[in-house]
């Protein structure tokens, strides 16, 4: 299993300039349609479980305990997930948690397609990956990103973003929203304040 650490930014022309002045390689675009699952009351994503199949493809991601308070730029700009992509593990931990709340069922509550744009930056410390994203919904979002394996140097996966967040001229203002949170913001007004409520989001 794996830990994604990530930091999103503001996709913006002047970003897409910089990508390729510091040597970004475009590795793919492709498109994917997102759905992403909660019981009605919101069970899992009032834990921050967020449980989405991508094209097929299933994935919870389980926040990942940092074990520290965030107490600087680098730790407050970047998210922390466990991915799980086991069916079976999926399975298991989605019927753990429903099962802890005495809750029934579940539905579908999000549908969003994204059009990606992937590169990779070859760097000493190792690849780092950057992800720019268009919603369909007409929201830009870019992601850099590192996975780490469980247990592995989560320090040096924040640095080695933080470098490359450097050299792409990022300030270290606030945490950029993503592409659900965006979403829920428009379209789900009523589960976006309860994850607010719940400091989800
Ligand atoms: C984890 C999470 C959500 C699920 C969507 O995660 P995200 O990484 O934004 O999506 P995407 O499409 O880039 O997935 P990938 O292709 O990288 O697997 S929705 C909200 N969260 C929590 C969250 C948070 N609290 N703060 C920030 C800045 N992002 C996400």
């Amino acid at each position: 299993m794996t830990v994604e650490v990530e930091r999103k930014f503001v996709c913006d022309a002047e970003v897409m300039g910089k990508l390729q002045d510091i040597g970004a390689k475009c590795i793919g675009q492709r498109q994917f349609r997102d759905q992403y699952f909660d019981s009605p009351d919101f069970i899992l994503t009032l834990k921050d479980f967020w449980l989405r199949c991508r094209e097929g493809l299933w994935e919870l991601k389980c926040p990942a305990v940092s074990g520290t308070t965030p107490d600087n730029d680098t730790e407050t700009l970047c998210t922390r997930y466990r991915e799980i992509t086991s069916f079976p593990l999926i399975q298991s931990e989605v019927g753990r948690i429903i099962k802890e709340h005495t809750a029934e069922g579940s539905e579908s509550n999000s549908s969003q397609k994204t059009e990606r744009c992937s590169y990779m930056l070859e760097r000493e410390t190792g690849a780092v990956r950057v992800d720019l994203d268009q919603a369909d919904f007409g929201y830009c979002v870019g992601e850099i990103e590192v996975l780490v394996p469980e247990g592995g140097d989560m320090n040096a996966a924040l640095q080695r973003i933080t470098s490359i967040a450097e050299e792409l001229g990022l300030s270290c203002e606030k945490k950029v929203k993503g592409k659900m949170d965006v979403y829920l913001q428009r379209y789900r007004p009523e589960h976006y304040a309860k994850l607010l409520s719940a400091h989800i989001l």
